[in-house]
């Protein structure tokens, strides 16, 4: 892969990860460790994992959910492209829109910026519709601002209509927060 593009300084990211098909813990697991050597992501931290209902397209298995944030310092475009690279790694085949997926990795909020380019809209614009997005997302960044919304997360799912079931699957962020952190700076030597 090549070498990333750096920005200036880092940048409070929030990502949703999900998965519905094969082994969905170690989908989510594996392609959170492998995003994060590859983008350099710094400070990751990592919700409780959630069993969701789908939501969209309705007739599919249910989903394991959850949401990352951390510090990247990679324009939003190459993180972009890094996920849907991971993604594929993981087994993701194409399918028609919302239906089931081995991996899914959505960019929901890229610091306060606004971006709207044919690949890429930020913040995703179905987060504040969905709470198997805002669960999990509050559990680490109750306080991150949807800059369109003027709403920071904890109080964008106050105010979520969506009844949707989402439970906590494993209490235990995953991967477990201390085992990561070990990892990440065993990695980082
Ligand atoms: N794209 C644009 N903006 C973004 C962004 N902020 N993050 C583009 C990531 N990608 C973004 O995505 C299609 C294209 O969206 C990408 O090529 C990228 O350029 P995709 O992942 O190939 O297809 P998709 O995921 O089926 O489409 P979409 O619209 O991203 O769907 P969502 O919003 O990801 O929803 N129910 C439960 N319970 N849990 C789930 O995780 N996920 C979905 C998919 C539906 N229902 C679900 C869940
Ligand atoms: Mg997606």
């Amino acid at each position: 892969m090549n070498k990333a593009a750096r920005r200036d300084g880092d940048v409070d990211i929030l990502l949703g990860f999900g998965s519905n098909l094969g082994d969905r813990r170690a989908a989510l697991a594996g392609s959170l460790r492998r995003l994060e050597q590859v983008a350099h992501l710094r400070r990751v931290r990592c919700s409780r994992l959630y069993a969701t209902a789908p939501y969209g397209v309705e007739d599919q298995p249910d989903f394991l959910n959850m949401a990352v944030r951390a510090q990247c310092a990679l324009p939003a475009d190459e993180l972009l492209r890094l996920c849907k690279t991971i993604e594929k790694e993981f087994g993701r085949r194409p399918r028609e829109r919302w239906h089931a997926r081995e991996i899914d990795i959505d960019i929901l909020l890229y610091g306060r910026e606004q971006i709207n380019t044919a690949v890429l809209t930020v913040p995703h614009p179905q987060m504040h519709l969905r709470r198997f997005v805002l669960l999990p997302a509050a559990d680490v960044a109750a306080d991150m601002v949807h800059t369109g919304r003027d709403a920071d997360v904890a109080r964008l799912l106050e105010l979520c209509g969506d009844a949707g079931r989402v439970d906590v699957y494993d209490a235990a962020p995953c991967p477990p927060d201390s085992d990561h952190q070990a990892t990440v700076a065993r990695e980082r030597g």
